[in-house]
């Protein structure tokens, strides 16, 4: 018989199951966020976490509890929204989950198992951030960072990381491909794959690091191409959004969800990184590339996109916003996918239009306080002629 307590528990899952989302009042013309988190670790089933059987486990005592549930691949397919999501364990260690909606803001629930990846590095204690391509070889492929213990460091904290291939046509059978290579940057993390070939080859966005959290020399987010997706390894890395000086990515960036077509360009959401007396702090902005040149930064606008707000700025890793998933449908709608410092999963809407006209219109950042100042003083000016003409 099932311990009482395991009707409880779903019960009070359920309700968290059946939540509706709905939008806030937050506005600001670019895009609309929700009430809810789309899931949290309360949404992992209690199948993940309980041991069901009242004998092996009479106090019906979580056997291997879920921490957080955060930065999640996304895509769309046959009319349906999947997050490849990244599943924090009480152990610290993550792994994967399909999590399924059938409307992209709420009702977001898990397949029966994790994703079990071919267990081909040895070295590999940890796997993170999957980013999903639908790629116009036909396959998708997820690309996410893979960590071994840096055994040639004392320091019993240092690590390597690496960029995992997997590919997959149905999101349950993953075939896993060898880690890419790039012989110029010891480290990679926040690597996505670019869903079109680019001069024949498959193209990667790359974040070369010196080591496993500075990025230190690498500039910003690079750009390579390789010959083979089985073997991939990238000799070459351009750069493409760099790291600047008193902005937003000045400590590091990181390519995001993969690139967006539009007419204008291919639109970027990645993740900006600046350091703070209170640590770290993660926001997300957006940059275009050319259509033929998908490393050639062609608009910049100012700042960020989303900062974490609210409730958003608590979590086991504080005042992080970071994205690696967003859905742009063929009806021009766009979810962007996000998690709120480590700890859980948002998503705000927008649409391709927005995102063309925020990218394009929105001033670049002049770099010196008195150069933005003059930049708002021209707002100012036009808005109270307009007022004026208005009136
Ligand atoms: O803790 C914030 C983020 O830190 C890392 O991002 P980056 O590689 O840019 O430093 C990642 O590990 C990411 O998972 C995490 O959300």
């Amino acid at each position: 018989m099932l311990h009482k307590n395991y009707e409880i528990e779903l019960g009070k899952q359920n309700k968290i199951l059946n939540l509706k989302n709905e939008k806030t009042d937050f506005y600001n013309g670019i895009y609309d966020r929700y009430k809810y988190p789309v899931l949290t670790r309360e949404h992992i089933p209690l199948t993940w976490r309980y041991d069901l059987n009242p004998e092996t486990n009479p106090h019906f005592m979580e056997r291997l509890g879920v921490n957080a549930v955060m930065n999640s691949g996304a895509i769309e397919l046959d009319g349906k929204f999947y997050l490849i999501v990244r599943i924090e364990g009480n152990d610290r260690k993550s792994f994967f989950g399909v999590a399924e909606s059938d409307n992209g803001v709420d009702g977001f629930r898990f397949w029966d198992y994790p994703i079990l990846l071919d267990d081909i590095c040895p070295e590999e204690t940890n796997v993170y951030d999957m980013r999903l391509t639908k790629h116009e070889d036909g396959y998708i492929y997820g690309v996410f960072c893979s960590e071994s213990k840096d055994t040639s460091m004392p320091d019993l904290s240092a690590a390597v990381a690496a960029a995992g291939i997997v590919r997959t046509k149905d999101l349950k059978n993953w075939e896993r491909l060898e880690n890419l290579k790039t012989l110029r940057s010891p480290q990679q993390r926040n690597v996505v794959l670019h869903p079109e070939f680019v001069d024949g080859k498959y193209a990667f966005y790359t974040r070369p690091m010196d080591d496993f959290i500075d990025t230190g020399s690498g500039g910003g987010i690079g750009f390579g191409l390789c010959e083979d997706i089985e073997h991939a390894v990238i000799d070459e890395e351009r750069m493409t959004s760099r790291r600047k000086y008193h902005t937003i990515t000045e400590a590091k960036n990181g390519a995001g969800a993969v690139p967006i077509k539009t007419e204008r360009g291919w639109i970027h959401i990645a993740h900006g990184v600046r350091n703070t007396a209170a640590g770290l702090r993660y926001v997300i902005y957006a940059f275009a590339t050319d259509l033929q040149d998908p490393a050639k930064v062609i608009a910049e606008p100012s700042g960020m996109l989303m900062g974490p707000r609210g409730i958003e700025r608590v979590g086991d890793v504080s005042n992080v916003v970071f994205t690696n998933g967003a859905i742009a449908r063929e009806n021009g709608e766009v979810y962007l996918y996000y998690a709120s410092c480590d700890t859980r999963m948002h998503v705000a809407t927008t649409s391709i239009e927005k995102l063309v006209d925020y990218v394009f219109n929105t001033p670049e950042d002049p770099g010196r306080s008195v150069e933005c100042v003059a930049q708002r003083c021209e707002l100012i000016r036009k808005n109270l002629e307009y007022l004026k003409s208005e009136r």
